[in-house]
């Protein structure tokens, strides 16, 4: 009896440190082809973007891009940010910001290159369909190095480090560095992907710094909504506008739907859109010419 069970303990631990050391690691990209299961709520709030709405125009005043360099404490190093001023950006008068964060395999010429960003704005502004704005792009990992090199999963963490890095080194550079008007009212925080999921993370909980929140295609870096917006009544006291996006071919839209559910139940306004997309540029230059429209008004 005493020698059967030691036997099968003996069989149990050598068969479960076998299978643990085979079993796979989850593979994280797994979740973007997850099936799709769609709900009523889950149609469009706004129409697609005309056509040529971020194709540059030579007819229009540009927008300036710049590659700008900043001391991160948090980090420990030099880091770069890709910022947008407008046509008429000049140090006498005082601007909105809106900073906008990348994907998981993107830094901080993602949206440039997702969006055109400075030929989107620029038209914008041009027709008066946005107010005159400089646009952040930092880089969102926040490690020594923070290019999209190797297993672009094991940086998540550093999308989360991203925190410190934000608020003690980005802001008070931009703001140091630009002629910003530097509150709550005029700031928005955005993302796309990773990025989505560290503007919930971040700005629900630093409404303070952020009155204008848009997410786009939130990844699995989201927290849980009722972590994230725990006090409901307080939350819909400060937001002044909150876009949750999606496409409908995007295997990670349960998250954004999750966020949408929790926030209806709660009572907290915002506006959830899904457009036919799936997790990629297209859906993310759409939302932003539909983002910038509706911030800092
Ligand atoms: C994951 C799937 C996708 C994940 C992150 C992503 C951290 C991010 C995708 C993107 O930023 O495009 O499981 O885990």
């Amino acid at each position: 009896m005493k020698a059967a069970l030691s036997f099968a303990l003996t069989a149990f631990v050598a068969t479960s440190a076998i299978s643990h050391s085979a079993e796979p690691k989850p593979d994280p990209k797994s979740a973007l082809s997850r099936p799709v299961v769609l709900g009523p709520d889950d149609k469009p709030a706004f129409e697609e973007p005309p056509t040529g709405f971020n194709t540059a125009v030579a007819d229009i005043p540009h927008g300036r891009l710049e590659m700008v360099e900043y001391e991160s404490k948090s980090v420990g190093t030099k880091r770069r940010m890709q910022v947008y001023t407008p046509a008429e950006y000049s140090k006498e008068t005082k601007y909105p910001v809106l900073y906008l964060l990348h994907g998981i395999g993107g830094d901080e010429t993602e949206w440039q290159r997702f969006a055109k960003v400075d030929a989107l704005m620029d038209k914008l502004i041009a027709d008066k369909k946005a107010v005159p704005m400089i646009v952040v792009m930092p880089n969102g990992r926040a490690q020594k190095n923070d290019r999209a090199e190797g297993d672009i999963y094991a940086a998540a963490p550093a999308f989360a480090d991203f925190e410190k890095d934000l608020f003690d080194d980005v802001i008070p550079a931009i703001d140091g560095r630009f002629s910003t008007l530097a509150d709550r009212e005029h700031r928005a925080l955005a993302g796309l992907s990773m990025g989505g999921g560290q503007t919930l993370n971040f700005g629900l909980t630093h409404l303070d710094t952020f009155a204008w929140i848009g997410a786009f295609s939130s990844a699995p870096n989201t927290k849980p909504p009722a972590t994230l917006v725990p006090d409901p009544a307080a939350t819909k006291a400060k937001l002044k506008y909150l876009l949750l996006t999606c496409g409908n071919k995007d295997g990670l839209i349960n998250i954004s739907q999750g966020m949408h559910a929790y926030l209806k139940e709660k009572d907290v306004p915002h506006v959830w859109h899904v457009d036919g997309n799936g997790h990629d540029a297209t859906h993310w230059a759409h939302i932003l010419y539909e983002f910038a429209q509706k911030i800092f008004r």
